[in-house]
């Protein structure tokens, strides 16, 4: 799982570390050795080996190697310049947008990594990679903050504490993963205790609604569907009607995939929000489809308004484009992500467990 992007941001990591690294050296190199000494460190002056090579041989006649003299001069305190990092950064938003991060998060990122590093003091060479991989988190981190955050079960604990069932509806485009997305929420919600219906509102296809039939079966929840060909806003309607009369806590709504280009087919989205009035309208996206997985997004937020996404299909995702995108385009938040076909494979999503994957945290 985004084992590219990973590697990605691993190497800039290196490069801006070595290209800093490099500079501190040749400046020292240029400048007088007293004065390199003077610089070091608390920590290097201590170090029992050193005291003792130091009692031997008088400090006038010490005449260190050039390794030694680097070793120093790498102790000394550098300000990280455009320089350093602008060609590394050029390539980075390249190389981000060819693993499907959106044009505009890519330059976000780089902004975000330039006011970070440039001008930054660093001291010794441990401390360069630490900083560029701060700076490298926070850039992150700032295109997955969402203009709302939203919590799916405090979604479902408002509704039930108005008495009513909440409605959550789930759009995407064909085959993206929504009935199975279904499938895997339906489950979460019933281990949580929560009564939930599936409405089977994609009457496109016969083989749809026979496959929530089987999820329903096996899950033991309820499944309110029509014929094919039935409007769809009238099925998901009885569904929700169903689940007031019998007192139910969620009512799952699983639409038809559609072109986003289909402006009928969006329109009839449309209209099954405005009859629905639901919770929470659901982007189930495939992270698979990378940059298009975005523009996705992008079409049926400005078509019918989504307030989250799921992204499906993650276990197979080494670019992580459109994760690290989706949240910064539409500004909702991704709540899960898809990474199986078993019911169980739904994993909660926040931004600093991506963030903590990607830039290489030892248990990522
Ligand atoms: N590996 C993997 N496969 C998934 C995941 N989610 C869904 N799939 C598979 O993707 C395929 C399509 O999933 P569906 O749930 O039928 O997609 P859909 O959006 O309902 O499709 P339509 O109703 O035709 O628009 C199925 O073979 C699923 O098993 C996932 O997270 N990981
Ligand atoms: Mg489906």
């Amino acid at each position: 799982m985004f084992g590219k992007m990973k590697e990605l941001l691993s190497s800039v990591k290196e490069r801006v570390t070595r290209r800093v690294e490099k500079r501190a050296e040749e400046a020292g190199a240029e400048s007088e050795p007293g004065k390199v000494k003077e610089t070091e460190t608390i920590e290097e002056r201590e170090k029992p080996e050193e005291r003792d090579e130091r009692e031997e041989i008088p400090e006038e006649l010490e005449k260190p190697s050039l390794k030694e003299k680097l070793k120093r001069v790498i102790k000394r305190e550098v300000m990280i310049t455009r320089e350093d990092v602008k060609d590394v950064l050029d390539e980075l938003e390249l190389e981000l947008i060819s693993n499907d991060v959106a044009v505009e998060v890519a330059e976000s990122i780089r902004e975000e990594l330039e006011q970070e590093l440039i001008g930054k003091k660093v001291k010794g060479k441990s401390e360069i990679p630490k900083v560029v991989e701060r700076s490298l988190r926070r850039a992150l981190l700032s295109v997955l903050e969402p203009e709302k955050e939203v919590d799916l079960f405090e979604v479902v604990e408002k509704a039930r504490e108005e008495g009513r069932p909440a409605v959550l509806m789930f759009v995407g485009v064909n085959g993206s993963g929504k009935t199975t997305t279904i499938a895997k929420v339906a489950k979460l919600l019933k281990d949580r205790g929560y009564s939930v219906v599936i409405a089977a509102a994609d009457t496109f296809r016969a083989a749809a609604i026979e496959q929530l039939e089987e999820h329903a079966e096996r899950l033991g929840v309820t499944l309110i569907k029509g014929e094919k060909g039935d409007d769809p806003a009238a099925v998901a309607f009885n569904a929700v009607q169903h689940a007031e009369s019998k007192g139910k806590d969620v009512v799952l709504v699983d639409t038809a995939g559609r072109a986003y280009t289909d402006v009928n087919l969006m329109e009839e989205l449309k209209k099954m929000k405005r009859v629905l009035e639901p919770d929470l309208v659901i982007f189930v996206g495939d992270a698979l489809a990378g940059n298009d997985a975005v523009e996705q997004a992008r079409t049926f937020d400005e078509y019918v308004g989504i307030d989250c996404a799921i992204l499906t299909k993650v276990d197979a995702d080494a670019k992580g484009g459109a994760v690290l995108s989706i949240t910064k385009v539409t500004g909702a938040p991704i709540l899960y992500l898809g990474v199986g076909q078993g019911y169980d494979d739904l994993k909660r999503f926040t931004p600093e467990w991506f963030v903590e994957r990607v830039t290489g945290g030892e248990s990522a």
